[in-house]
């Protein structure tokens, strides 16, 4: 039998680029032989693409012009647009891809589709996967998956179809007789057996990228997913430790699968820039990285570009890199200061001096490299950033036109163990609604400002810092006197209470419906610092 699907990628910032999640989703489903339709807001509700705005007005790339890319539309006229196109294509299953930047809008959408014509919903993606317990409580939402859908999304159409008995659904949350249930999780996806995406589905818009001033058509795939780090912001940290029985979330593809699936796509579409969305790109065997870079050289020939983790670059890849066609190397530096590394992040050891080698090493292969930097860490004071402009300014002088930089908000998404400690010091007001439970209230976002209360550094401070930063680091802006003097390994804080928080929870995250804010921290400490 085959049903009909209807996509909502409910993307409310402008920020183009077709996620290979969700084209996944839409890829097997189509495989399985049902009817896909999408609808994308993406370039309907906003009249720019926000997350570039911004980028370009903190001095951090260069604009380039979209116009005739966006065809702004009111409120009403998208709920309108979305509700005919649901009306016309009669969907049997309404199915959507969530982060929690786009939660509350995606939510709006579903609800008033439920009101209207109650088919069955089903969410996945980044939140779903790492609050499921959360989300199922929704009302507009029937299913949950919890990782990854490839497997699920088939099957639970197969049951639909069959008697609506879904309790053998792979990694499924469920509601039956006002009760929530799930089935339990499976092994994760070995990469090889994922099918090649899929693009049709798609406004050819998605396939561009602004990049150093101009548009490219660009692919975007996935070389692996996951990371083996242990960092307390990163969503990678809540895979390791909610989906621990899927096994390790680190995997690769194999070199082969790479070369085959960007061969057969950039045939149709005729690339002019690849992108990987892995996290740690060159974290595999050298081996298996040599016969990448020799085949890519040979055979796919387009400049691509990754992000990987600091460690992983090394005189044996860099030139490889260079040779096969790696235009672009993202790199997680996040912050100046060795201590705020080490413990507020819990990224590893590594030190400011290592960090520098790395860069200088990318810029002697003549590869351009994009430090990636935040502000507004809990127990991160302006002292404390002032180390991150340093070293973003001593890797900009190492060659100014291979050396870039991007900073962001550190922002508490559920899930982190940023979030676990926001809840604890009572930083973010939370929603206590079924479906929303823990999460901040403020529409949280790591480009457009600081969502949180910081305990040590105010919004002002942090949005005119955000700001400045290219300023200071470019030096048209003189870093203030007294914090030219380095001083790597100091603690600000009175008291400990904020950095034992860190140490709590070291093991990784928790459930934040199981934290109970602490009022002590709240009332003596933070607001103290807050004045200072
Ligand atoms: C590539 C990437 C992007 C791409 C593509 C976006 C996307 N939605 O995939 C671009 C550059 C556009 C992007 C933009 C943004 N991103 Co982004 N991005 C990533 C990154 C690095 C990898 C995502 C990826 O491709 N993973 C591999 C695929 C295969 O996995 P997946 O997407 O999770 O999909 C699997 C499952 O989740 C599930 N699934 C996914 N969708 C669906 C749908 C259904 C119906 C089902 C059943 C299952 C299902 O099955 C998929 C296949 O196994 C992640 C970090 C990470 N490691 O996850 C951040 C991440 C997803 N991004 C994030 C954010 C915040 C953003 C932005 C808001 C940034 C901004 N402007 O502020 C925007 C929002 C765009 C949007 N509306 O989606 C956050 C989300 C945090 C959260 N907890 O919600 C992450 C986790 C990074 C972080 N800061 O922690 N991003
Ligand atoms: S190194 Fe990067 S991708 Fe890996 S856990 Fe840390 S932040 Fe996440």
């Amino acid at each position: 039998m085959s049903s009909k699907v209807m996509f909502l990628y409910p993307n409310h910032e402008g920020y183009f680029r077709a996620p290979v999640g969700l084209t996944l989703i839409m890829t097997v489903t189509e495989i399985a032989g049902h009817e896909v339709k999408l609808f994308d807001t993406t370039f309907m509700n906003v009249s720019e693409n926000k997350d570039d705005a911004v980028r370009v007005k903190s001095g951090q790339v260069k604009p380039v012009s979209m116009d005739n890319y966006f065809t702004k539309k009111s409120k009403e006229q998208i709920e309108n647009a979305w509700l005919d196109a649901i009306e016309k294509f009669s969907p049997d299953l309404i199915a959507t891809t969530i982060v929690e930047d786009s939660y509350e809008f995606a939510d709006r959408l579903l609800n008033i589709a439920k009101k209207k014509f109650n088919i069955p919903v089903v969410v996945g993606g980044s939140m779903p996967t790492v609050v499921p317990q959360v989300i199922i409580e929704n009302p507009n939402i029937d299913y949950v998956v919890e990782a990854e859908g490839e497997v699920s999304v088939p099957e639970l159409l197969s049951a639909m179809e069959k008697d609506g008995d879904v309790s053998k659904v792979p990694n499924l949350w469920y509601k039956k007789d006002k009760k929530v249930l799930q089935t339990g999780l499976v092994k994760y996806l070995n990469m090889d057996d994922i099918p090649n995406q899929r693009l049709h589905f798609w406004d050819s818009k998605q396939f561009t990228k602004p990049y150093c001033g101009k548009l490219y058509t660009t692919g975007f795939f996935e070389a692996s997913r996951g990371c083996m780090h242990k960092c307390h912001y990163c969503i990678n940290r809540a895979f390791q430790v909610f989906q621990e029985e899927s096994g390790k979330v680190r995997r690769n593809k194999s070199v082969n699968r790479i070369i085959e699936e960007v061969k057969a796509l950039h045939k149709k579409m005729n690339f002019g820039l690849i992108m990987f969305t892995d996290d740690n790109f060159l974290a595999r065997q050298p081996k298996e990285l040599d016969e990448l870079f020799d085949r890519w050289g040979k055979e796919i020939k387009v400049p691509y570009w990754i992000n990987t983790c600091i460690e992983t670059v090394n005189d044996r890849n860099l030139p490889q890199l260079k040779s096969s066609g790696c235009v672009g190397i993202g790199i997680g530096l996040e912050t100046g200061s060795d201590w705020v590394r080490q413990h507020l992040l819990l990224k590893g050891k590594m030190h400011n001096d290592f960090y520098m080698e790395k860069f200088a090493l990318m810029a002697k292969y003549k590869i351009r490299s994009t430090a990636n930097n935040m502000i507004g860490i809990p127990g991160e004071y302006e002292a404390d950033f002032f180390e991150t402009i340093k070293l973003n300014k001593a890797i900009r002088a190492l060659n100014k036109d291979l050396t870039s930089f991007d900073v962001s908000f550190m922002a508490p998404y559920m899930g982190t163990v940023i979030h676990n400690i926001a809840l604890e010091m009572n930083l973010i007001k939370v929603h206590d609604k079924p479906g929303f439970k823990g999460m901040s209230k403020m529409n949280i976002s790591m480009r457009q400002e600081s969502t949180m209360v910081n305990p040590c550094m105010t919004k002002e401070r942090i949005m005119e810092l955000f700001y400045d930063f290219a300023d200071y680091v470019s030096g048209k802006k003189d870093i203030p006197e007294k914090y030219l003097k380095n001083d790597l390994s100091r603690r600000y804080a009175d008291s400990n209470e904020i950095y034992e928080l860190y140490e709590k929870y070291k093991q990784g995250p928790i459930d934040p419906v199981l934290i109970v804010p602490k009022e002590s921290i709240k009332e003596k400490e933070l607001e103290e610092t807050i004045r200072r």
